[in-house]
């Protein structure tokens, strides 16, 4: 899991400071990989290292077989890789130690870096260096976390889009040309006697609609960016004993949920992700629906709640076998199903137009399965352009294209540059932030935080 830090974490960055972390995933594995970066970098390789050559007589970009020592002890046997700043991923001189990977040899191994010079990174110190040295921008660094947690292809192919800089490249684009139309209104802002003329405001109109229509083409890729970065929620929810968890069990292909004939075996909410034909769902059992009999169970349904306020889509899942509640309805905005269709149906439900399954024989499951792939618009989905805007990105854009509405409805109303002139460079400021100056410490932190140490 993704290492999260505090809020407020200290993101200030010394030049030239060197620092060193494990950068594969704990747990025993044939191969670890410890990054040392920084000015020193090669310095403490040429303290821990023992080759045929030092680590600082090595070209940039080759490799070496040797030892990794300290006071003359041999730790292991490792492969040194030296990166010359600025071509290395974070921009410094960077040296990448390929060592075996227990958990115990990777630790000394970091240890003799760290006590050579080093010292240990913060969660996504190596990217917001790479960021930081302009290797980067900021949509770029954000791709980087959504390829690590990417769980579906779509999701992947969105995130090496986003990596490639075709986002960023989108975002320049579009604030070279604001730059080009304050330019225009700046320039007739110095001779305002002359005024702008007619023929100026027509042409400004034009490139400021254009600019808004592109960003809220972007503005509309951001739920599907939603849906390829979390999942869609998909919560299944009904009376006790309907076969929930049976259902979360089936369609996940184990036995994750506890499932039993007492009613009220759910008190939680269990939640997993799974890959519905390249779409990634976060799928919910939730606690059963009935008069709690005490406060855990109403803690659990009351949180049913919630998550049904909060999802994307409900499956509402009923005994077939039972009668109908006298309380029971549904809504259209929910999936109908009727479980337990092993068994013989109750006449009350002989009119319901639901999708019958049963959990114990598997009958209707690739039904259910098309009906939810439908209902989510997953072919829409696959269909779509795979370059898709994140939560922040929203913000900031939306902070633009209002800023070009503004000025658009100032020059409809015939005002003045001087009083349009300040919602562009609004909007100029907002896009600006998108690919980050490198100042911004509470963007920075909100993003790299999220990486895990090694990264
Ligand atoms: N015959 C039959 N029994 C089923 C089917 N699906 C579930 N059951 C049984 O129904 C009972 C309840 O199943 P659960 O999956 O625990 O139901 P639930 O909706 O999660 O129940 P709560 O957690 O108590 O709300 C268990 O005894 C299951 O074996 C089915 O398709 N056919
Ligand atoms: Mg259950």
């Amino acid at each position: 899991m993704p290492f999260r830090l505090e809020a407020g974490v200290n993101r200030s960055i010394v030049p030239g400071e060197t620092i060193a972390a494990i950068s594969t995933a704990a747990g025993e594995a044939a191969i670890a990989l410890v990054r040392v970066s920084g000015e020193d970098a090669i310095g403490v390789a040429d303290k821990v290292f023992r080759g045929k050559q030092r680590p600082s007589d090595l070209q940039s970009h080759t490799q070496q077989l040797g030892e990794i020592v300290e006071n003359g002890a041999v730790i292991d046997q490792a492969m040194l890789a030296v990166h010359r700043a600025p071509a290395s991923y974070t921009g410094e001189d960077l040296v990448e130690i390929s060592c075996h990977g227990g958990a115990l040899v990777t630790a000394k191994v970091l240890e003799t870096c760290l006590r050579a010079g080093a010292r240990g990174a913060r969660p996504g110190e190596f990217t917001e260096r790479a960021y930081l040295n302009g290797k980067i921008d900021l949509t770029q660094a954000e791709a980087v976390i959504d390829l690590i947690r990417a769980q579906t292809d779509l999701a992947l192919r969105s995130a090496t889009e986003q990596l490639s800089g075709r986002l960023g490249e989108q975002f320049r684009n579009q604030r070279q040309r604001l730059i080009e139309i304050i330019a225009h209104v700046e320039a007739s802002m110095d001779f305002p006697e002359e005024g702008i003329s007619p023929d100026d405001i027509t042409t400004i109109r034009s490139r400021l609609e254009s600019l808004q229509s592109e960003i809220d083409k972007l503005i509309a890729t951001a739920e599907t960016g939603r849906i390829l970065r979390e999942g869609l929620r998909v919560v299944i929810f009904g009376a006790t004993n309907a076969g929930k968890s049976s259902l979360l069990n089936c369609m996940l292909g184990f036995d994750r949920a506890i499932v039993s004939e007492m009613h009220g075996t759910t008190r939680d909410s269990i939640e997993e992700r799974i890959n519905l034909r390249g779409v990634a769902l976060r799928l919910l059992d939730t606690a059963g629906l009935r008069a709690p009999e005490n406060l855990v169970e109403r803690q659990g349904i009351e949180r049913t709640q919630r998550m049904l306020e909060a999802a994307d889509l409900r499956l509402h899942i009923i005994d077939a076998n039972a009668p109908r509640p006298t309380d029971f309805s549904a809504s259209s905005c929910e999936l109908l199903i009727l479980n337990k269709s092993d068994l013989p149906e109750h006449a009350d439900w002989s009119s319901a137009g639901a999708i019958r399954i049963s959990c114990k024989t598997g009958a209707g499951l690739p039904e259910l399965a098309d009906e939810i792939y439908r209902r989510i618009g997953g072919a829409k989905l696959n269909a779509e352009s795979p370059l898709a805007i994140n939560a922040r990105h929203r913000e900031q854009l939306r902070r633009a294209s209002n800023a070009i509405g503004r000025a658009l409805a100032a020059i409809g109303a015939g005002a003045t540059p001087e009083m349009f002139a300040i919602d562009l460079q609004e909007a100029r400021h907002a896009i600006d932030e998108l690919l980050g100056g490198g100042d911004e410490e509470a963007v920075r932190d909100a993003i790299f935080s999220q990486f895990c140490i090694g990264k």
